[in-house]
């Protein structure tokens, strides 16, 4: 086993990565910016190194300085966390370089799956379910128009390098496919220094539905099964739940088979998460995957009692999946997670500054990851999550009532938060009744304005 960790990564997800390691009886090295000099993961872990200003490229996306740093703590490994330098083939390939064992995936399958469409070729090979579209790359606009033909409109347009919604353009009509292709290849150029693009099905209305799965380092695969994460705005995901209320036992055996055997084929090891759209057949569909630690992952934790970073931990440490896991992987009850997030409620604008009261919920079934605490102040350089208020109850009703008391008492006064919105999702019918999509959010906030206005 590892003897000590550096932790690249601030916030609630370092110390939830400090958690793990107490437990395990691995030494832990936090580094931090000058912004986070008094955050709680430099006091929780053993050693804290200050690697540079609070501008990120300057401290936590600057791979010299988080090496260096490892190499002068003596390190055995870097857990990258969620974000940053999480999904950075080259990074995992300087550690791994530099003897550091980057707790994840290999180089190159980070590299796979981050190209977009080639992820889509090696989910197809292996018998994933994907959406009609183009192989590979599209070449031309000629291309783009004989593909879009082929599978039938609404077609859209994705980013090969893409993420988070940049570089996408749903294409209605024929007319206006080229328009939309350039400008999304402009999008994807700009953003990505990469400007190629492929093609699907645009599926209306989805679910967002993702799996998730741990990888050993003997070629073990295991599904932990699903989260429900349509709950989103603009990309930006608010809410998450397990199980989905769409998914039969069936189809979550299914698909859990077959991504065993593709992850197993393709060579994936350690945490992974496999996101799918799901249509009004309820069908599911591969989009795309991920090969970090998300930031929903107590969701899975809080209905499988599996601890998603000490398994990732071990994993990288050698481990077999059977002392991993320790048996077969039950799910019990439902979790329901709520982001908290430092900005206007309606606006979404960040709201940073100093915590004046704090006062998390407790109680049967409630679980917080937070590295937030009164007195302490939210800096305006990075994201906006503070808290995760994650709960647990034998059903969705038990679960959701359980949210929306906990929401109820969690006290959050200086900066503007999310928690009045996510009091008001808790008391929707259409979301207490399980009946929403992707569209939810956009709906949700429409209503309000009708109201108003
Ligand atoms: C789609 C889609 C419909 N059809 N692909 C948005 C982000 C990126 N990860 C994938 N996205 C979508 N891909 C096809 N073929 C609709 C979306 C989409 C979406 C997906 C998940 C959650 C929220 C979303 C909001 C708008 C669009």
């Amino acid at each position: 086993m590892f003897k000590k960790i550096l932790i690249a990564n601030r916030g609630e997800i370092a110390l939830r990565i400090i958690c793990a390691c107490k437990e395990l009886g691995i030494r832990t090295v936090a580094i931090y910016s000058e912004a986070d000099r008094n955050s709680l993961p430099v006091r929780f872990a053993d050693e804290a190194i200050c690697i540079g200003p609070p501008q990120l490229g300057l401290s936590y996306l600057n791979i010299p300085a988080v090496i260096s740093a490892a190499e002068i703590a003596n390190a055995d490994a870097i857990h990258p966390g969620y974000g940053l330098l999480s999904e950075n083939a080259n990074f995992a390939e300087v550690c791994e370089t530099s003897g550091l064992k980057f707790i994840g995936p290999p180089p190159e399958v980070i590299r796979l799956m981050g190209e977009k469409e080639k992820a889509r070729a090696a989910m197809k090979q292996h018998g994933v379910p994907i959406l009609p579209g183009s192989d590979g790359v599209i070449a031309s606009e000629e291309e783009a128009r004989e593909w879009a033909r082929q599978v039938g409109y609404p077609v859209i347009i994705k980013a090969s390098a893409g993420g988070g919604g940049r570089g996408m353009r749903i294409v209605r009509a024929e007319e206006d496919l080229v328009a939309l292709y350039r400008q999304a290849q402009q999008e994807a150029s700009a953003a990505f220094g990469n400007g190629d693009l492929y093609m699907e099905k645009y599926v209306e209305h989805p679910r967002h539905i993702e799996f998730q799965i741990l990888a050993d380092e003997h070629g073990n695969v295991v599904s932990l099964g699903e989260r429900e994460c349509s709950i989103q705005r603009r990309h930006q995901k608010l809410l998450e739940e397990s199980p989905s209320l769409q998914v039969s036992v069936e189809l979550r055996n299914e698909i859990g088979d077959v991504l065993s055997k593709t992850l197993s084929a393709v060579g994936y090891r350690n945490a992974g998460t496999i996101e799918f759209l799901m249509d009004q057949h309820k069908k599911l569909h591969f989009i795309e995957m991920n090969t970090r630690i998300q930031v929903e992952h107590p969701v899975t934790e809080m209905v499988t009692d599996v601890d998603l970073v000490k398994s990732q931990i071990m994993i990288a440490a050698g481990s077999k999946m059977q002392d991993v896991l320790q048996g077969k992987v039950v799910h019990r009850g439902h979790a329901i997670e709520c982001r908290i997030n430092a900005e206007h409620p309606e606006k979404f604008t960040p709201s940073a500054g100093k915590i004046t009261a704090f006062h998390p919920p407790g109680g049967t079934g409630v679980r917080i990851d937070t590295a937030a605490y009164e007195q302490g102040t939210i800096p305006p350089y990075y994201d906006s999550l503070i808290a995760k208020l994650v709960v647990r109850g034998k059903d969705r009703n038990e679960a959701c009532q359980r949210m929306a008391r906990a929401l109820e008492m969690f006290i959050v006064e200086g900066i503007h938060t999310t928690i009045p919105l996510h009091r008001r999702i808790l008391a929707d019918p259409e979301f207490l009744a399980g009946k929403f999509d992707t569209g939810f959010i956009e709906r949700f906030l429409g209503k309000k304005a009708e109201l108003v206005g």
